[in-house]
């Protein structure tokens, strides 16, 4: 591996530059992803590890930064554990049959991930032979997870999802232990296969108040979390907003917290301690400004860490409308810029 910039500010060093990547870094914002969607579905890519492995590198070799994400989605491991569902364009994933009670939880069959995803497994290994990056893979923490298995869709509120939680604790808590089991053997056998650090996406946890996320998600999210310590990557716990739950989250056992746009990251750094690396968190919609503008409010973020323990990357995905310029642009100014 070329440069280790990323790992070694996830393990808290004090280092010269800042690391900087971007959630959705590969995807819509590109050309050559958009030619790539053309002739095949999000799901072929993800199945294919020829084309998984391209649209990874795709970012890493336009914009310069100092990370690969895995190409794949959430839902693929829910797929080997016999969940029938497609990812609707405009949409995101549907599925056939919502989960909303205990007999529903029954269907989910445990993950073997060699078994279940070995397309998964093999585009690690392919991109850890051509990547001078670190790989950072992924998985769907068990709350986002379980909001589009209950609610059958992409939601807003999340409702029965948090009914379900409230009404019929047994299912709840039969659908946390069977869908953190599977994230956690999902997040092994990445890194096993190659990947050098791992992100746990609870996209949706903000939706819930500290109580409901301290009762009913984070035992789950710990489970996963400390069953990897022994394997002595960085461990990056991200959602949006979570200003509310961000002890409770960064309690979960986590090496590098995402924080979205909404709390600085000084107020981040106060209410964490030192011992958390920070990861964010430029509001991906600010990408679409003027470039000054871009440069004057990345170098705000910058300042509100000094660059120390920080890992820069927007406060959630990169919108589709983005200008790819912007982004490699941005990673210049990241790069340029002299930790205090
Ligand atoms: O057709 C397309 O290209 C649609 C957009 C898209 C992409 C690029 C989807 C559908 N999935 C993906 C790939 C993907 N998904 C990646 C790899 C790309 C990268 O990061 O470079 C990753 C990390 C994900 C993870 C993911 N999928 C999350 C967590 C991250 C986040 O953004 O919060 C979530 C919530 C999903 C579900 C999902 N898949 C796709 C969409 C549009 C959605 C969100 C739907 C919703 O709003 O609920």
């Amino acid at each position: 591996m070329r440069d280790d910039l990323f790992l070694r500010a996830c393990k808290g060093a004090v280092t010269d530059r800042v690391p900087v990547w971007f959630m959705r870094q590969a995807g819509r914002s590109l050309p050559e992803y958009r030619a790539v969607r053309e002739r095949h579905t999000i799901l072929q890519v993800c199945r294919t590890p020829e084309l998984a492995a391209e649209v990874t590198l795709q970012p890493v070799r336009r914009l310069g930064v100092d990370a690969a994400i895995l190409f794949s989605d959430i839902v693929v491991p829910l797929q080997a554990m016999g969940v029938e569902l497609d990812i609707a364009p405009g949409v995101g994933p549907v599925i056939a049959s919502p989960i909303r009670s205990a007999r529903d939880a029954d269907r989910l069959r445990p993950l073997v991930p060699e078994e279940g995803v070995p397309f998964v497994l093999e585009t690690v290994s392919a991109l850890v032979e051509q990547l001078d990056v670190p790989l950072v893979g992924f998985a769907g923490a068990p709350f986002t997870l379980a909001s589009y298995l209950v609610e059958g869709r992409p939601s807003r509120d999340h409702a029965r999802t948090k009914a379900l939680m409230l009404s019929d604790p047994p299912t709840w808590h039969k659908l946390m232990d069977r869908l953190s089991e599977a994230i956690l053997a999902c997040l092994r056998a990445q890194v096993r296969a190659g990947a050098a650090a791992v992100q746990l996406f609870d996209s949706w946890a903000g939706s819930l108040g500290p109580r409901e996320y301290a009762a009913h998600v984070a035992p789950a999210v710990t489970r996963i979390l400390s069953g990897l310590e022994d394997m002595g990557v960085p461990r990056i716990h991200f959602g949006v907003g979570t200003g509310e739950l961000l002890e409770l989250m960064a309690g979960t056992g986590t090496d590098v917290m995402g924080i979205d746009w909404r709390v600085p990251l000084s107020r981040a750094r106060a209410r964490l301690g030192d011992d958390v690396v920070l990861q964010g968190n430029l509001d991906p919609a600010l990408c679409l400004a003027p470039f000054e503008v871009v440069r004057d409010k990345a170098q705000e973020v910058l300042a509100e860490t000094g660059g120390r323990r920080h890992v820069f990357n927007l406060g959630h995905g990169v919108l589709p409308e983005t200008d790819p310029d912007t982004l490699a642009r941005l990673v210049d100014v990241v790069h340029e810029w002299r930790v205090r």
